[in-house]
């Protein structure tokens, strides 16, 4: 997709992540990021601050549990994230009328129809409605469009007064959601507007959708503020990305007018409209084959602090607990190593993942079993107060002395250890995985 950036870029970060992470490399790779961007046609202002930006970011500390490299990799990922839309913006799941406008060709009636799909997929009747009564063909056009996807339609051919299509159609359509298409112009002139807004102020549509077509690079910016100074737009769909180098330079111009691209269009047939996400759109751009793992990781990172708690051996049984239960709601124990910085040590483990994962859940147990003195003061948990927590927790007296102890073991042990050290420590075996 995107005509080549998408291989660029993966180009210049495989070629960054079989090398070292060093500054010569982080130049390299941000000189071959500028290259495919302004490529791509990205606006160059834009290109110029995300480049200071990754190398500013490159060499600050590197959050716990990510090597240098895979932070690095991870501001790419966030820079060029930030460029191209930031969040996601949430499509209206339900909406009544859209009405759809944008220059001539910029691909308003395919869409129309890809929509429709869209929102039938989502259980709702759909109508199509020809506005567009300038283009002569336009009719047929939509009318094809909707008996290919079964949608119902609405038209007057010959018709030259589009209001009055449009009011004809409001009176007709029984579908759940009306979209009328509009008839484009070779500019934004004053004929086009006028006859937009008029549709608009009697349609009162819930959706005005801007249609732009990713070929025109970063031109998106004029048209989208040209528009919406003339309509009150309210979300972007960017066409032709299958089609285009400059889909790069279409996004990050939408983006930087403040409009919400919420679908982009890849392809002409009416299945072949996309969410627009960003975070998924360069994650697949930048096709990183660990990008999916990497952003976990790092996700798991902002329980840092928690973690390094954990790490210097300062912590309650109560935290501990805490740690237990992000780890269970995460999934895979596999991560809470990661969180520690402990990923590498994964293979080493003797039992395998699983054996750790059930004593993982059953600590869990046994710690919820426990009253809130006992697990400030886990030395006052004398015998009978095992025995108790035992059958609370539906566990063996053997497995809430094993947690105590180890617990105990653990922290005195984190309190002496370097985190280098910790990393040699064969910790694991220390902590009861066997
Ligand atoms: N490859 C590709 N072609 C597309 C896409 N979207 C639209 N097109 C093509 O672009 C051309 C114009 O699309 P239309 O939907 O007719 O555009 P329009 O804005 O309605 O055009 P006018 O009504 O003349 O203003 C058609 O040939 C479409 O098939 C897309 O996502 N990918
Ligand atoms: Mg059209």
């Amino acid at each position: 997709m995107l005509g080549g950036l998408s291989e660029k870029l993966r180009g210049a970060l495989d070629r960054f992540t079989r090398g070292g992470a060093d500054r010569q490399e982080v130049e390299d790779l941000v000189r071959e990021i500028q290259r495919s961007l302004i490529a791509a046609d990205v606006d160059v202002e834009l290109v110029f601050a995300l480049s200071e930006n990754i190398k500013k970011r490159a060499f600050e500390q590197v959050p716990a549990g990510l090597t240098r490299r895979e932070h690095i990799v991870k501001v790419v990922y966030d820079e060029l994230t930030a460029v191209l839309g930031a969040e996601k913006s949430a499509v209206s799941l339900k909406p009544k009328k859209i009405l759809l406008a944008g220059l001539y060709g910029s691909g308003k009636t395919t869409t129309a129809a890809k929509l429709a799909r869209f929102y039938q997929k989502k259980g709702l009747r759909t109508a199509l409605v020809c506005c567009d009564t300038v283009r002569p063909a336009a009719f047929e056009q939509l009318k094809q469009l909707a008996e290919r996807i079964d949608a119902e339609f609405y038209g007057e051919k010959g018709e030259k007064d589009s209001l009055i299509v449009l009011k004809n159609a409001v009176k007709k359509v029984r579908a759940d959601v009306i979209i009328v298409d509009s008839s484009g112009r070779n500019a934004l002139d004053d004929s086009l507007i006028e006859e937009i807004k008029a549709l608009d102020s009697f349609l009162n549509p819930d959706e005005r959708i801007l249609v732009i077509p990713g070929d025109i690079g970063q031109a998106a910016k004029q048209q989208a503020s040209a528009f919406a100074g003339a309509l009150r737009i309210t979300n972007v769909i960017v066409t032709k990305l299958d089609a285009t180098a400059k889909g790069g330079g279409a996004l990050t111009a939408c983006h930087s007018t403040g409009a919400k691209v919420v679908f982009i269009t890849v392809g002409e047939t009416p299945e072949d409209l996309q969410e627009y996400d960003p975070k998924k759109f360069v994650a697949r751009l930048l096709g990183f084959p660990d990008l999916e793992t990497l952003l976990e990781k790092a996700k798991t990172v902002v329980d840092e602090e928690k973690a390094k708690k954990v790490v210097s051996g300062d912590f309650t049984i109560e935290e501990f607990y805490e740690q237990i239960e992000s780890v269970q709601k995460m999934g895979p124990l596999s991560q809470v190593m990661d969180m520690m910085g402990l990923g590498s040590m994964r293979a080493k483990v003797p039992g395998g993942l699983d054996v750790q994962e059930a004593k993982m859940k059953k600590w869990g147990h046994i710690i919820k079993s426990m009253t809130r003195e006992e697990k400030s003061n886990p030395d006052t948990i004398n015998p009978s107060r095992v025995h108790r927590i035992a059958v609370g927790s539906g566990t063996d007296e053997s497995d809430v002395r094993e947690l105590l102890s180890s617990y105990g073991k653990i922290k005195k042990m984190m309190k002496k250890m370097s985190p280098g050290k910790l990393k040699r420590s064969g910790l694991f075996r220390k902590f009861g995985f066997r």
